[in-house]
């Protein structure tokens, strides 16, 4: 390459032999816990980051040690869905092979470790391939884990949607033979081998689908790069209305950088869909911005570009007639807790998690809960987007053993509020080097106070949707959030408000740098509004945007910090 203006990333990853680098040699480097600097890059791919304990890191630091080096994997699980079996694989694999010996829940339907040691990244990796799991992709400037909405009472829609989500993440991996061969002991490619789609420098930037069965929106479709609507006919799946160019991440203080909902790009048919996914693949592995990563991700190419321009571009790639979307409408993002029923008499039962940390704490033995739930059940797990479980697929016969279980250690959570079940926080401390607050360790404690701010006033049986991050990169969606904080150094977070109940406007900033007094002061207030002025039936959000407390972002990008 000769350009020097590329992103660094780009060197690394066209000097990668296809993604190889030297992590080989780098695990056999026992001097250290770390890889080498390029392969922490080329790692993401094969599904895991380098971290270190941020709080310990100071004081390793003063004793003149190396930050204790350890390694966080994320899984490819299309839909959320793994069975019993592996899910009993995937926790003891937690306990004999993690120092944080717990599974993270994430918001995008899959599980994290925590604290693995350089030592352990091939057992463990060899131990999920054993119970045919792997983090191809998890990670990295490639499509990645493909949501799909886990709607299970629409059994037969959303096992159609379901394959779909499979199909894409299938089909849109990556082709090298890097994961084989470092991780499965897989025989050494010698000759010829090439990325088809991606290219021997893959995507400019990290790239994300999700599959949405309306009316139920949990998956955030609009905020990802791609997104897949199911329009159906009887109940029948008969395509999709494709959405491109959503995304959540920005910087502090840099007006240049936005979150953003998706735009339309049109409805297609069902046999269309993975012609429709690559051509949006390949315009922006061609078209994405390669020199500055902080605006390398679709949603500036569909911003600079426009979208006509864009859609024309995807027309002629893929040659699909592209129509204009169906009518859809989505109404909520939550799941619904407790037992419902699918329309093929099966039952399925979503379990709250918090912060979708799956540990045993005092009270609540949620790891240990679910290991004895997956030792009896015959259906499947499905996690969810919001961080919790659905132990999904339950014979009327098998419910009370299933909700026994649930009960003895303590999952069953009988008594949450509206507000904490739409509520979802991301990882932050201490393990995320990006995080400039605290979020999951800080959130149930924070949640307990807006509760009672709600119950103060009357309205503690209002669902809303809130969501907290330790900076302003936006795992847990925040600017999607009716209320929404963002990390901005230690105890302070930006509150942003207004965004719609069912995930189609994103919100505003009302209050920089706040700290806890100064964030719930101002809540505070609108929320006494809210339960004063409130119309029939209308959400926070809404209600913020009509008496005009809180502007309306209505264009995609541009009006989100007038
Ligand atoms: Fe994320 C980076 C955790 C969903 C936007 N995200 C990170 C890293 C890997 C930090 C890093 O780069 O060093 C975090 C690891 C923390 C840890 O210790 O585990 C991290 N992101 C997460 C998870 C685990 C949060 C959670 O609590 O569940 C989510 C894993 C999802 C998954 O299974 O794949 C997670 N991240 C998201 C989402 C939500 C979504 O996709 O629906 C977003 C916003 C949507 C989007 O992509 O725009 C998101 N993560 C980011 C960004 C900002 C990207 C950007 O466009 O600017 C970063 C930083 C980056 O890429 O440079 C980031
Ligand atoms: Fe880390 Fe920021 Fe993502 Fe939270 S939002 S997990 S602090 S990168």
């Amino acid at each position: 390459m000769s350009d020097t203006k590329l992103a660094a990333n780009e060197y690394i990853k066209a000097d990668s032999n296809l993604l190889r680098g030297t992590i080989e040699e780098g695990l056999q480097n026992n001097i250290t816990g770390a890889l080498y600097v390029d392969d922490t890059q080329l790692s993401k791919f094969h599904g895991f980051y380098q971290q270190d304990d941020r709080d310990l890191r100071a004081e390793r630091q003063a004793q003149k040690l190396e930050p204790l080096h350890s390694f966080m994997l994320r899984a490819r699980v299309p839909g959320g869905v793994c069975t019993p079996q592996q899910w009993l694989d995937v926790d003891k694999i937690a306990s004999e092979l993690t120092m944080s010996q717990s599974i993270r829940l994430t918001t995008r339907q899959t599980f994290q470790y925590h604290g693995i040691l350089k030592r352990n990244l091939k057992p463990l990796i060899q131990a999920l391939d054993t119970s045919s799991l792997d983090s191809i992709a998890a990670c990295g400037d490639v499509n990645r884990n493909v949501m799909c909405n886990p709607n299970p009472v629409e059994s037969e829609l959303h096992q159609q949607a379901y394959e779909w989500s499979v199909a894409l993440s299938e089909k849109l991996l990556p082709r090298t033979n890097a994961y084989a061969e470092i991780w499965l002991d897989g025989e050494k490619v010698t000759s010829n081998e090439t990325e088809p789609m991606y290219g021997e420098t893959y995507l400019p930037r990290k790239f994300k689908i999700a599959v949405a069965v309306p009316p139920h929106n949990d998956v955030d479709v609009y905020t990802n790069c791609l997104g897949f609507i199911a329009v159906s006919d009887n109940g029948k799946l008969i395509g999709f209305n494709v959405t491109v160019g959503g995304g959540m991440g920005a910087t502090h203080g840099d007006k240049t950088t936005f979150p953003r909902l998706a735009d339309d790009l049109g409805f297609i048919a069902l046999e269309d869909t993975i012609e429709i996914a690559k051509a949006v693949i390949t315009t922006q592995r061609d078209w994405g911005n390669r020199t500055d990563r902080k605006y390398a991700r679709l949603k500036y190419t569909v911003q600079k570009h426009g979208i006509e321009a864009f859609r024309a571009e995807v027309a002629k790639r893929s040659g699909v007639d592209i129509q204009p979307p169906k009518q859809v409408e989505f109404t909520t993002r939550g799941d619904r807790f407790g037992w419902v029923k699918g329309t093929d008499g099966k039952w399925h039962l979503t379990l709250y998690i918090e912060c979708g940390r799956i540990k045993d704490v005092p009270g609540k033995e949620i790891q240990t809960g679910f290991r004895e739930i997956a030792k009896v059940h015959k259906g499947d797990f499905r996690m969810t987007s919001n961080q919790n479980m659905i132990v999904a697929n339950v014979a009327e016969e098998d419910k009370a053993q299933i909700e026994a279980l649930a009960r003895q250690y303590g999952i069953l959570g009988e008594r949450l509020t509206p507000l904490r079940k739409h509520s979802i926080a991301c990882v932050s401390l201490p393990t995320c080097a990006l995080g400039m607050a605290e979020a999951e360790r800080y959130f149930p404690e924070f949640t307990d106070k807006i509760d009672a701010l709600l119950e103060k006033h009357g309205v503690g049986d209002q669902p809303i949707v809130m969501r907290m991050t330790g900076c302003p990169n936006g795992c847990a969606r925040p600017y999607a959030a009716e209320i929404g904080l963002v990390g901005k150094g230690p105890g302070r977070y930006n509150l942003y408000l207004g965004a719609a109940f069912d995930g189609t406007r994103i919100s505003k900033m009302v209050l920089e740098n706040g700290n806890e007094e100064e964030i719930l002061a101002d809540l505070d207030g609108r929320i006494a509004r809210f339960a004063n002025e409130r119309t029939d039936g209308e959400y926070f959000g809404d209600f913020l945007v009509r008496t005009q407390e809180v502007k309306a972002v209505l264009t995609s990008a541009g009006d989100f910090h007038d």
